[in-house]
């Protein structure tokens, strides 16, 4: 449906235009609020304000967005899939007038209206598809595929409701829906691009000719998938890459009107809801699989309507499929999107009529897999009988692979019966179950882990078997990363702009290792004061943001000690609290002068704890319990705050993370496949406390092991600590113990609200190694305040840390994906 070729020059003379400066952008937004949202000057609040820059800053991107889409159709290049259940993309606005490079003009128009450009910004919703590090990954890899010009689209599905938020009430965690569509300028609808999902039905043979069968899978029931497209603007380039979300319909429009003709009608607006649900909420585990029928509905729903799209778009090359491969690169983000594997092998198979090998060869070609855990309970597993009764062809599909996967390994081990049960994708348990990590290993051309860490410990422990299969090749690291643009240069705009004044512009935001040009300026003492400047300042717009949200005032001056990730017991939480009454205790035992001589501390904590998870929200309750006793202690006045702050979430981590002078990062040794929020402290000038964990481990070699403090046991000891715990004596640290009796005392409350906190360590074998750790950490928060004091070395080893930080962009992080995974090479729109 292209314009005739006399007719593009008409076309061309209309063709829109962005704005061009102050004056360009005010006319912009005084025409959205006049015309697209019909308003006018006398009711135009915060909101409309917000809502016509947005389209202001949209109509810039799409240009930008239409010439990246149409450029990458026409040089027909390898294009990168990134299949995610999750994006945690946070808010848009801040981010497209930065990496447009328009903010300035965006902040001076506005303000010429009446609006401050913070309160504007202020007015979106966050989109909060995620849950953690998984899901914020996707979202910086995305912008770094985009500043970097390659051509990708992220796939995902479009939930109605996102990561929950979380109040606090009586000191409880509360969960609220998170409605965040009501206004969302950043999406596209393409009721054009919809794809038929089928669910259930049953499966028949056909013999076609030369004795050949094909299956054909029939009946069941029908769900439409509808794209939504989101434009991902790259930093300082035209590049705008697609992330494309799929959300559910019924089929056949609104519902059936063949019931409703038959007077159905309950039941037909019944079935156009069991469609919407689909894609209706997040589920808002992290590092747990609960595995539900309707998670896996998910799952198949967004990984089918994708590779459909993705498949029709090779389709249009008209190339032959020994080229998919080479056209395509489907990286599968954790095991959610595994069923892309067998649904691909499917379509060659069934509907395009490949041979099995041939077929095969091409998926394995084009998967790479990337594995975020090693925790047991958090690798997924389905029920045989729930796969047979909702995808029943692609179970079958499943036990061919396994079956001719567990040929090749008996002929490779002929004298071992037990690894074909160690290593087949059925786990032959009651029920059976489908290893979806072994499936995605088996389907996949590479696997990899995060960190060093981690993917020496999938390679040891987990994976183990499948490295004697396939040689150490197929696996590989890929050490996580950060967009500097949204964690640096938005997050911390003032830290961003004295950089790029000391060391010859803004280049470092896209060379992140430029940054090293900053550690001849740890000495410097005006360099180092205009440094702490800004830090202070970050602090007190943090102090700020805890009054508003708790009402508890923080002195600015105080250290600020922040740990907000997701409540998990692996990431310790707990040991963190307990350590801050143990802190608590100690200024207590102290004599008023004596008192005077300590360092005060802001004590910060945030995150959500996943509905079903009884001891996460147990630990929530545990610090804001301490906290309404300390903080409102007149003995302990500023030496010690302790704040939960409510609903931690992408934005709010824009304003915390700057304002950290330590924060923690204290997992379990061998559990936190990697960590990001580390690398994003570090890059905002804070120093971070940690175990001998994930990346703090490559953070430490790059930074140098005086700059951080490391604590604990490490990951090669636990499981003998564990067995230790078990079966030998378990003597729990004595002040640890203390600490115990004071809340069995009751002094933050009804003791028997922590009692199974305390038994956890005391006599349920203290799994997560509290007790053997809780000492070194104390002693490693002794070192913490007596750093602190010294700010003069303080601040030089926070500017030599930054300076040094280069490694951690995702940037760095999506090259390796490129050359050594995907084979694509970075290619920008012709200007
Ligand atoms: C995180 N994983 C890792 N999972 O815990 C973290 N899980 O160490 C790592 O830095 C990060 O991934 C990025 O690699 C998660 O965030 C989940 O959120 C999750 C969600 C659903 C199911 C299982």
């Amino acid at each position: 449906a292209s314009i005739p070729e006399p007719q593009r020059e008409a076309w061309k003379r209309a063709q829109a235009q962005g704005f061009r400066g102050k004056d360009g952008f005010e006319k912009e937004l005084v025409r959205h609020v006049e015309t697209t949202l019909a308003r006018s000057m006398f009711n135009c609040d915060e909101k409309a304000a917000y809502s016509a820059t947005s389209l202001a800053f949209r109509d810039q991107l799409i240009l930008d967005w239409n010439r990246t889409q149409q450029n990458q159709t026409y040089r027909d290049s390898k294009r990168v899939y990134y299949l995610s259940l999750e994006f945690l993309m946070g808010r848009a606005l801040d981010n497209a007038m930065l990496n447009i490079g328009q903010k300035d003009t965006a902040k001076a128009g506005l303000s010429e209206l009446g609006f401050r450009i913070e309160d504007i910004i202020g007015q979106e919703n966050d989109a909060a598809l995620g849950n953690g590090g998984l899901g914020r990954l996707a979202a910086c890899f995305l912008d770094s595929l985009a500043s970097l010009d390659f051509h990708a689209w992220g796939y995902g599905l479009r939930y109605r409701y996102g990561i929950f938020k979380q109040e606090i009430i009586d000191g409880y965690q509360v969960e609220v829906p998170d409605y965040w569509l009501d206004f969302n300028p950043w999406e596209f609808p393409r009721h054009d691009v919809t794809v038929d999902i089928q669910f259930f039905g049953n499966v028949r043979k056909e013999s076609k000719e030369q004795g050949k069968e094909v299956a054909i899978w029939e009946g069941g029931e029908i769900v439409q998938a509808v794209a939504y497209d989101v434009p991902i603007p790259g930093y300082n380039t035209s590049t705008t890459n697609n992330l494309r979300l799929w959300s559910s319909k019924a089929s056949g429009g609104e519902f059936d009107f063949q019931k409703f003709n038959n007077g159905d009608y309950e039941s037909s607006v019944a079935d156009q809801q069991r469609a919407e649900t689909i894609s209706a909420v997040l589920y808002p585990n992290d590092n747990l699989e609960r595995g539900k029928e309707l998670r896996l509905k998910q799952q198949y729903f967004w990984v089918a309507a994708s590779l459909h799209d993705i498949v029709r778009r090779f389709k249009k090359s008209k190339r032959p499929w020994k080229q998919f491969a080479d056209q395509v690169a489907i990286q599968l983000n954790d095991t959610h999107p595994t069923l892309a594997i067998v649904e691909l092998q499917r379509i060659l198979v069934d509907i395009e009529g490949l041979e099995w090998e041939e077929a095969w060869d091409i998926v394995t070609s084009t998967f790479g897999y990337t594995n975020h855990t090693v925790l047991p309970e958090a690798l997924e597993k389905w029920p045989v009988g729930l796969v047979q009764h909702l995808l029943p062809r692609h179970l079958q599909i499943i036990y061919d692979i396994n079956l001719y996967f567990l040929q090749q390994v008996e002929k490779q081990f002929p004298n071992d019966r037990d690894i074909l049960r160690r290593v087949s994708i059925i786990e032959e348990s009651q029920p059976k179950m489908v290893r979806m990590a072994y499936l995605a290993i088996v389907g996949s051309h590479k696997v990899n882990g995060v960190a060093e860490l981690h993917s020496d410990l999938i390679k040891t422990t987990i994976f183990k078997d499948f490295v004697e299969i396939y040689g150490p090749d197929k696996f590989t690291n890929v050490t996580n990363g950060i967009t500097p643009r949204r964690w640096l240069h938005q997050a911390n705009p003032r830290l961003s702009e004295l950089i790029a004044s000391k060391i010859g512009g803004n280049d470092f935001l896209k060379d992140l290792t430029k940054l090293n040009k900053l550690e001849s300026l740890a000495e410097d003492k005006e360099f180092r004061k205009e440094w702490s400047e800004i830090k202070y300042a970050n602090k007190v717009r943090l102090a700020k943001l805890i009054k508003e949200l708790t009402g508890v005032t923080v002195n600015p001056a105080a250290l600020f000690d922040i740990q907000v990730k997701r409540i998990h017991e692996y990431k310790r939480q707990q040991l963190n609290i307990f350590g801050v009454i143990h802190r608590y205790l100690t200024l207590k035992a102290m004599s008023p002068e004596e008192r005077k001589k300590q360092l005060p501390r802001v004590s910060v904590f945030g995150g959500k704890a996943a509905p079903g998870y009884w001891m996460a929200k147990q630990i929530i309750h545990l610090i804001n319990a301490v906290g309404s006793v300390v903080n409102n202690d007149a003995d302990i006045g500023d030496l010690l705050k302790v704040i939960f702050l409510p609903d931690y979430n992408v934005s709010k981590a824009e304003i915390i993370t700057p304002a950290s002078d330590i924060s923690e990062h204290i997992s379990t040794a061998g559990t936190e496949a990697s960590g990001t929020s580390n690398m994003k402290f570090v890059l905002n000038g804070g120093l971070i406390i940690g175990t001998c964990d994930g990346a703090n481990i490559e953070i430490t070699r790059e930074i140098g092991d005086n700059n951080i403090f490391l604590f604990g046991n490490l990951a090669e000891d636990v499981e003998d600590l564990r067995h230790a715990h078990n079966y030998g004596s378990h003597t729990i640290d004595p002040d640890l113990n203390k600490v115990f009796e004071e809340m069995e005392k009751g002094t933050f409350g009804t003791p028997h609200d922590f009692s199974a906190m305390v038994a956890a360590v005391r006599h349920h074998g203290d799994y997560y190694l509290v007790s053997d750790d809780f000492h070194s950490y104390i002693e490693t928060h002794k070192l913490v305040d007596e750093a602190y004091r010294n700010q003069d070395e303080w601040v030089a080893k926070c500017i030599v840390s930054v300076a040094r930080m280069g490694f951690f962009s995702s940037d760095r992080c999506i090259n390796e994906y490129a050359e050594s995974i995907w084979n694509v090479e970075p290619l920008a729109v012709k200007s």
